[in-house]
């Protein structure tokens, strides 16, 4: 199959997914061509069967805001021409579903009937999407979609209750590759560079966005390196970061806590992680706590939104109320305080990552993609 995939190409969630979902589906001998502002970070595209088109958008003085949606649904009309592109997969309602869906009527006009699917990730629908200044194109675009997928049932709940949707939701997972993870040992990367011999080591990894609690983690990793030696690495960037720096420093910990910044070495960092640290407010699904779990690292997270489906409580990790420190901070000295409590943790954080498999989940998306391609034709 010939698809386009949108998608948003920053640090974060749903970008990883497309990008990932996209190369996989090259390596299966699709032709995937991603249409977005800038090159998605994880996407090589030295592969065969990937292409990348950037959206441009010119800038004017007279406008106050650059019109990107008409920019990229003139992009996707000229690349689904050019290259006979047989499916649309936008990842994001906004406002790339909107978009799509003004593609997929230039092109009628022409007499092309492109069909789309929506993917929706969670701060497109939870956090960004159900502002009432959106919520009405929101709404539109994905009753819009001809097939839509929300990345957990917890999300597909929310959109139900939070929108007026007259379309099906299917449910498909976010996906891990598990084949990848193993660190080539020539690679000069070792603990000692994070942490000493007897210390546990504690990672959060995220865009340091308000929903993400950055200042629980710091308050759980205090409660926790009272009790054992320990180091917290603290992996990415974004608004909360240096409110994180600054309580660090005001708790006396700046020297047991790493900043890395946005890093590509995550894989790295995770091969010698013990314990993760998911306290958001929400998250759709927690990409980021699969991608610890592949690496055996437990998890400790909150229990809202889509947590529950990928952390399970006692087994891969514990889940608590948002806010709840002082009880996130005792269950991970209840993973951490001895070795082989540590190791059955790992053991099974690894084997619930493998239900999220991507040899599993990605059938899905073909499965989908024939039915909406074979609906048009
Ligand atoms: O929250 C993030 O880290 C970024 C955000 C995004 O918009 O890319 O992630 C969302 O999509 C991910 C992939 O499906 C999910 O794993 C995250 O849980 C979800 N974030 C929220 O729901 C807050």
């Amino acid at each position: 199959m010939k698809i386009a995939i949108v998608c948003y190409p920053t640090f974060g969630g749903s970008g990883v997914v497309a990008t990932e979902l996209g190369l996989e589906l090259a390596r299966r001998g699709h032709e995937i061509h991603f249409i977005t502002y800038s090159q998605p970070v994880r996407l090589a595209l030295l592969n065969p069967n990937v292409y990348y088109h950037e959206v441009n958008v010119p800038e004017y003085p007279l406008f106050h805001f650059q019109p990107y949606e008409l920019a990229l649904s003139s992009k996707l009309v000229d690349m689904v021409k050019l290259y006979k592109i047989e499916l649309l997969h936008v990842h994001y309602a906004i406002p790339h579903a909107y978009a799509g869906y003004m593609a997929k009527q230039m092109l009628k006009d022409e007499g092309i009937n492109l069909p789309m699917v929506t993917t929706l990730h969670g701060t497109d629908i939870t956090l960004v999407g159900n502002h009432p200044f959106y919520k009405t194109a929101v709404t539109f675009s994905i009753n819009k979609s001809d097939f839509v997928t929300s990345v957990s049932q917890s999300l597909k709940e929310d959109t139900l209750k939070l929108f007026n949707i007259k379309n099906d939701i299917q449910v498909i997972p976010n996906f891990i590759e598990l084949d990848k993870n193993t660190i080539d040992p020539s690679i000069s990367c070792r603990r000692s560079v994070m942490a000493n011999e007897n210390e546990r080591i504690i990672t959060h990894i995220s865009n340091f966005r308000k929903v993400k609690r950055i200042p629980d983690i710091i308050k759980i990793f205090y409660k926790i390196q009272q009790q054992i030696p320990a180091k917290l690495m603290m992996v990415g960037d974004g608004p909360e970061k240096e409110k994180a720096e600054f309580l660090c420093h005001e708790l006396g910990i700046q020297d047991k806590v790493i900043f890395f910044g946005n890093s590509n070495e995550i894989d790295k960092i995770l091969s010698y992680t013990d314990l993760f640290l998911l306290p958001s407010e929400t998250e759709s699904f927690g990409l980021a706590a699969l991608e610890a779990m592949a690496w055996s690292v437990p998890v400790i997270s909150t229990n809202s939104g889509g947590l529950p489906e990928v952390n399970f409580d006692g087994i891969s990790g514990y889940l608590s109320d948002i806010g709840n420190t002082d009880e996130m901070a005792e269950n991970a000295l209840k993973i951490l305080n001895d070795t082989t409590t540590l190791n059955k943790f790992k053991k099974n954080a690894l084997s619930v990552a493998k239900q999220f498999d991507i040899e599993k989940i990605l059938p899905l998306y073909e499965e989908l993609y024939h039915k909406a391609i074979n609906k048009f034709s």
